[in-house]
């Protein structure tokens, strides 16, 4: 049975069994008050003493359970914000309309490794993610994972996952934060602790070098059209912020925060026109560039991997 099996998380299996806990008990609750209304349809006659049962079955029995209910899903809940023993992975996400920066704390370096809308995670080993946001209130929400969390501006949430077994993930924004909120998906990657830290010491490198001189010329139409003004392709042109860093853009299995899936067609057909798939985002047209240039910087991204 797949649904029963579908927490993959550490986290999320605590709140499926905090989940069905109470589903179960609302349901012996709804059985229980369903068989006292048939005894009473049932027996007309009798006298019934409503004081007693005012108090017993009104006030003291739904007081002990539900006091009851609560206190196990406060205290059993409570191991959601308790620091994991051991040294966690530490990773940022940042919330842009609509879009997500991931930021992976390197130990080793301790440097910050920039991506963006593809959160990769080790299996078995602790992740403490740390949410902020650049402009608006989202929400991180990848249900399989675990509970909601809020990316509130101006402060830090966190939130634990340990996630069991490697697989993909699909996450939300689960907080409306404008026209494409629903455009502002997330793709998780849970890949075994030593895929993780090739994956991690790839994309800690700067962009591949262009191996020939048609992308030798795709890397300078990127730098002539104003990409650079908006994306980061580390050891190519640095600095700007207002879009997903670009470094390993080609790695990445969607485009546009889940929009398209991520191939060097899609590429060539998101820089053209963003605004076909996504409108609004904060991304210009650029129909304007010939067929030939289009097709150079699709080459040129696909092949930063
Ligand atoms: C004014 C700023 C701006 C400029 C200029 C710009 N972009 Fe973007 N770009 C963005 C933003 C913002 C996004 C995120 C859009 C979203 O998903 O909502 C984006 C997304 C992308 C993506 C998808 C990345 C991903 O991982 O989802 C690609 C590829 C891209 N841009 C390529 C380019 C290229 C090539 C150029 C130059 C021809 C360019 N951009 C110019 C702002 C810009
Ligand atoms: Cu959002």
């Amino acid at each position: 049975m797949d649904w029963l099996n579908a927490p993959a998380s550490q986290q999320a299996g605590l709140l499926a069994e905090v989940g069905w806990v109470l589903v179960a008990g609302a349901a012996l609750i709804f059985l229980l008050t369903m068989g006292l209304l048939a005894l009473a349809l049932r027996r007309r006659k009798r006298e019934i003493p409503t004081a007693w049962w005012t108090v017993g079955a009104g006030i003291a029995f739904p007081s002990v359970v539900l006091g009851a209910l609560l206190a196990y899903a406060v205290l059993r809940t409570a191991a959601l914000e308790r620091p994991p023993i051991g040294a966690p992975v530490v990773i940022g996400l940042t919330g842009h309309l609509w879009w997500w920066e991931i930021r992976y704390h390197d130990p080793a370096s301790g440097r910050w490794i920039i991506g963006a809308n593809e959160l990769h995670l080790p299996a078995g080993r602790p992740v403490q993610l740390g949410l902020q946001s650049a402009d608006v209130i989202h929400s991180f929400w990848v249900p399989t994972l675990g509970g909601k969390m809020d990316l509130v501006p101006g402060r830090t949430n966190r939130l634990f996952i340990t996630a069991l077994a490697p697989g993909v993930h699909r996450g939300v924004c689960a907080e409306y934060c404008g026209t494409q909120h629903a455009r502002m998906a997330l793709h998780v990657v849970v890949e075994t602790p030593e895929q993780f830290d090739r994956w991690l010491a790839a994309q800690s490198a700067a962009a591949p070098a262009p191996t020939n001189a048609t992308l030798e010329r795709s890397r300078r139409a990127f730098l002539d059209h104003g990409c650079a003004g908006c994306h980061v392709v580390r050891g190519v042109a640095e600095g700007a912020s207002l879009g997903p860093d670009l470094t390993h853009v080609g790695s990445r299995l969607y485009l546009g925060a889940g929009t398209l899936p991520n191939d060097r067609d899609a590429l060539a057909r998101w820089i053209a026109n963003p605004q076909d798939f996504k409108p609004g985002a904060r991304m210009p047209s650029f129909q304007h560039l010939d067929r030939e240039t289009l097709d150079a910087l699709a080459d040129y991204l696909s092949h930063l991997r």
